[in-house]
């Protein structure tokens, strides 16, 4: 599955592109999706079923409710820019959702020609951050063609999925990975500062050398498939070799004495933000 419409889905079978429709109770066949599909005698094409999915991304739609975005990539590229500025509460949670569902995920910043001098420490101090915890971190420009190079060989042959506010340049990565011409781009809203939302569907793309890029609708507010408290803690994965010292096993790392997590935020052994957006996340939890 390419792309869901609504009322048409576009489908890829054998190298060839279908317009199809979905079978009435398939209404949640998203994009990534592999799906049995029949000719029927109107000529027709019916998506009949939905085949199990590896991984998922769901997002709350307008009533809150989630629904599944995008499906079967095995890969999470993490999207920020220095305008809009990067948001770290947002890359955490997607990290900690990476890190749930299993998949890999790495930090693109893009639009690092935007950097004045005075910006240059701050993108290092956010690339030494997420590199000193695990994640790879690729400052890249699109506009003065930089540093893609570097990310290239880690999409090959993947499934990857780009997330991230809306404006970062998504779409516009993607343009310079696969020569598809109708992949669209917005510019910037000059006076809000924010990116305009341009991609409204997300869409599957080939990479020509093998492997898949999938384009998803830039987000300002997010949240992910719903996690409990548990979940979260393991999501920070600086944290599990404190958190088992913990005196408690089933620390919070909130309140409770002798919490080696927050011993090890006070040493400087894990990162103060990130402990901050871990207690920003429990919080939201409670709400
Ligand atoms: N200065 C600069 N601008 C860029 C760069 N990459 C993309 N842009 C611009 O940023 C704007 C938004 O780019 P998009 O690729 O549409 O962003 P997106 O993340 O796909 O946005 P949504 O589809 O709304 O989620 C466009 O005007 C791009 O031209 C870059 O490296 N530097
Ligand atoms: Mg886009
Ligand atoms: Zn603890």
């Amino acid at each position: 599955m390419i792309a869901n419409y609504g009322a048409a889905l576009i489908l890829e079978h054998e190298g060839e592109i279908y317009r199809a429709i979905p079978r009435r109770k398939l209404k949640q066949i998203v994009c990534g999706d592999f799906v049995q599909w029949q000719k029927e005698a109107t000529g027709d094409h019916v998506a009949t079923k939905i085949l199990p999915r590896n991984t998922v991304l769901e997002r709350p739609d307008y009533k809150n409710q989630l629904k599944p975005l995008a499906a079967n990539f095995d890969q999470i590229l993490i999207t920020a820019a220095l305008q809009p500025p990067a948001d770290r509460f947002l890359i955490d949670r997607y990290l900690v959702f990476a890190e749930h569902i299993g998949a890999k995920a790495r930090l693109i910043l893009n639009k690092i020609d935007l950097a004045s001098a005075d910006k240059q420490p701050e993108i290092k101090r956010l690339v030494d951050a997420y590199s000193s915890i695990g994640y790879s971190c690729f400052p890249i420009s699109i506009k003065a063609a930089c540093g893609l190079s570097d990310l290239l060989p880690h999409l090959a042959d993947k499934t990857s999925i780009f997330v991230g506010q809306s404006g970062v340049g998504k779409s516009s990565i993607i343009k310079c990975v696969v020569p598809d011409k109708d992949i669209r781009t917005g510019a910037l809203s000059a006076a809000s500062g924010l990116g305009s939302h341009t991609t409204t569907v997300a869409t599957r793309y080939h990479i020509p050398s093998g492997g898949h890029l999938i384009d998803s609708p830039g987000v300002r507010e997010f949240a992910v498939t719903q996690l409990n408290a548990a979940q979260i803690a393991e999501g920070f994965v600086e944290f599990r070799r404190f958190s088992k010292q913990c005196r408690f096993n089933n620390c919070t790392h909130e309140k409770e004495p002798s919490c080696a997590v927050k011993a090890a935020v006070a040493a400087g052994d894990i990162l103060s933000f990130r402990y901050e957006n871990y207690l920003k996340m429990r919080d939201a939890l409670v709400d």
